[in-house]
């Protein structure tokens, strides 16, 4: 008896203590601290968006105070709506997007803030008619890599010896619309336009992804085979795009990187594009940091302390160079 009378009395000290009825409501309480984000991811199309989705998954954790829903859209805007028409349903207390492409996201988003749900943007931009459909945006200067990367071929053409000389410029784009495209592109349209001696041969689409940039290679290279047609350089807007040409060009016994073959730029410098630059197989991989996970949380933290982020946050990034490109460098790449 005397138990029994102990046990009740510490339950009662104890709910004193904490001024509850029970432990239900102490996970009750805690739940409603945890902030629900939703995210419509693209897809997992490259090493670079899968380091970005372990990157957010890592940062929007429950032990950092949130519950993370995670849609991949399998490289679809279609999958992205209804990922988003779900995370509405759901009444999540924020929808992250990675959108697919700049257009198509007015209705959507509409829907979104009618049901007073905040909006973050990652990676790539979106391109409507009302700004205040979304509460920001955080991710890389594409114009300014795409920059980095015509100034740099511009340099290593001189120390070539053939800054006059016809340069035979080979494009292999990504996604067409994606922001990461529209200013890649953009980088490398300018610096043509300012050099009469380049010209763009041939534009490749690849998707952003190693097998279908394996593949257009492949043809082209069978097509110019009896042409006579040359390539000094090629431009492919990301690292597994730039895996699949170089194995186009192995299988047809193309000389490439290093100080005299075709020039090769890459962009996002993931690791394994690093380790292909040291040993000169990549020219140039100009970066394109992923890890966007904890600058969202951050993000969140701030505007649920009441902050109102600007538009528009912008992620600086640099670029490595075969003939300067350490193994430090790369034994400190995160992803
Ligand atoms: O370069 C590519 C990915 O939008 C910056 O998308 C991103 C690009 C990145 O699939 O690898």
């Amino acid at each position: 008896m005397a138990k029994k009378y102990f046990f009740i009395a510490m339950a009662v000290i104890i709910m004193a203590i904490f001024g509850l009825t029970g432990c239900v409501n102490v996970a009750d309480s805690e739940k409603k601290d945890i902030i629900v984000v939703g995210f419509s991811q693209v897809g997992s199309e490259s090493s670079w968006r899968v380091a970005n989705s372990e990157s957010m998954k890592k940062a929007l954790c429950e032990e950092e105070g949130f519950e993370l829903i995670f849609d991949d859209a399998k490289q679809k805007q279609e999958n992205q709506y209804k990922a988003i028409r779900n995370f509405i349903q759901q009444q999540v207390d924020y929808i992250v997007l990675a959108p697919i492409t700049e257009n198509g996201w007015d209705d959507v988003l509409k829907e979104a803030k009618q049901a007073g749900i905040p909006v973050i943007i990652v990676d790539r931009q979106v391109d409507v008619s009302d700004d205040s459909l979304y509460i920001n945006w955080v991710g890389s200067d594409f114009l300014q890599e795409g920059k980095m990367a015509t100034e740099w071929l511009e340099g290593e053409l001189e120390e070539r010896g053939r800054e006059n000389d016809e340069i035979n410029i080979l494009h292999v784009r990504g996604t067409n619309g994606a922001t990461a495209q529209i200013f890649r592109t953009k980088g490398l349209q300018d610096a043509v336009d300012e050099h009469i001696n380049w010209n763009i041969v041939s534009v490749l689409d690849g998707e952003y992804t190693e097998a279908l940039a394996y593949e257009v290679t492949k043809e082209y290279l069978e097509k110019i085979q009896d042409t006579g047609e040359t390539i000094d350089v090629i431009y492919s807007e990301n690292d597994n795009m730039t895996f699949g040409v170089l194995k186009a060009l192995d299988e047809a016994g193309i000389e490439y990187g290093g100080e005299d073959g075709i020039i090769i730029i890459s962009f996002d410098a993931v690791r394994s594009s690093l380790e292909r630059c040291l040993v000169g197989d990549i020219n140039l991989c100009v970066e394109c940091n992923p890890l966007h996970g904890p600058r969202v949380a951050n993000l969140i933290r701030s505007i649920e302390a009441g902050n109102t982020p600007s538009k528009r946050s912008y992620v600086s990034d640099t670029y490595f160079s075969y003939d300067s490109i350490t193994h430090e460098v790369i034994d400190e790449r995160a992803y």
